[in-house]
């Protein structure tokens, strides 16, 4: 009904655009997990099908939005890293996070079977919050993608002497608590070798340096550079990026996804995919 006396409402509606040419990073967290985690019995500290659905459903999620070039997960969160250059839903802050939280959610649920065929999902059912951070440059970029790692490295190095304690070790919480109070990571990895014969080098990558998951398309060739360009053109170029864009984007939903436990803290990774980081370092 256009133009009716009450449109002026919408006169009353806020949102905010995102910088341009900024990384857009939003960061989904699963919602009172530790609760959740009990009532489905995941394993401690890691359950392989807990991590394995994360993964499944972040893949799934950046098959549906092409601009994800690359993600980052561990625990019960994942981060998104759309291109630079994206200009997906003109960047409005509000649709790009819903879109992602609400997309992520739905798979989680949709695939939770696959993992566990035998826990029925029942309410409260899982739920994710979501925020979104924009990164200036790429080594911004990098530096939030290493205190992620750092993280999981660091809870998990704690979670699996915590566990060991306490499931091999015969103490209690407040006891193995007590025991890692202050610890350095050598005196963790000294108490998993010593006490438990267990070489923390040794433990599952996926457990010790989380997941990355990105999109391997190889867009440094010329005919990308132009969808590269920054947000701000003339028509001219808008015109020749139409079909560079249109290329691009076809490119992306055709390039395959891969999975890796690695070290994204040292630049080899990121060496070797320059298509991940592009525009100023
Ligand atoms: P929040 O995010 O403030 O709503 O609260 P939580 O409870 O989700 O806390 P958070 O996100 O800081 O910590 C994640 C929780 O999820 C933590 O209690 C451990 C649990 N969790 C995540 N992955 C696993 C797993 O693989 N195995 C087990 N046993 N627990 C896990
Ligand atoms: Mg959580
Ligand atoms: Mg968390
Ligand atoms: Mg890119
Ligand atoms: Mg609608």
């Amino acid at each position: 009904m256009a133009n009716s006396k009450y449109e002026y409402v919408k006169t009353f509606e806020q949102s905010t655009t995102l910088l341009p040419d900024t990384y857009m990073t939003v960061r989904i967290d699963g919602r009172g997990f530790h609760k959740l985690s009990a009532k489905y019995k995941f394993e401690k500290p890691n359950d392989r099908h807990a991590l394995e659905l994360m993964n499944a459903a972040a893949t799934a999620m950046m098959k549906e939005l092409p601009d994800i070039d690359c993600a980052y997960g561990e625990s019960d969160e994942f981060s998104f890293i759309f291109d630079r250059s994206s200009r997906l839903f003109e960047r409005r802050e509000s649709k790009i996070l819903t879109t992602v939280v609400s997309t992520f959610t739905s798979y989680y649920i949709h695939l939770w079977s696959d993992f566990f065929a035998d826990k029925p999902l029942s309410p409260p059912m899982p739920t994710f919050d979501g925020r979104v951070v924009l990164y200036p440059s790429s080594s911004t970029l990098r530096d939030y993608m290493s205190w992620r790692q750092v993280d999981c490295h660091i809870n998990n190095l704690y979670n699996t002497t915590f566990w060991a304690l306490v499931q091999n070790g015969g103490m209690d919480a407040t006891q193995a608590e007590e025991r890692l109070k202050g610890t350095m990571a050598s005196e963790k990895n000294e108490i998993l070798f010593c006490e438990f014969k267990m070489n923390y080098n040794n433990e599952a990558d996926m457990f010790k340096k989380g997941s990355i998951i990105y999109r391997d398309c190889d867009t440094s060739s010329s005919d990308s550079q132009e969808a590269h360009a920054p947000a701000v053109f003339n028509s001219e170029q808008s015109e020749m990026s139409k079909t560079a864009k249109k290329k691009e984007r076809r490119r992306r939903a055709q390039a395959s996804i891969t999975i890796e436990h690695t070290d994204i803290i040292r630049n080899e990774f990121w060496d070797q995919r320059p298509w991940l980081l592009s525009g100023p370092s």
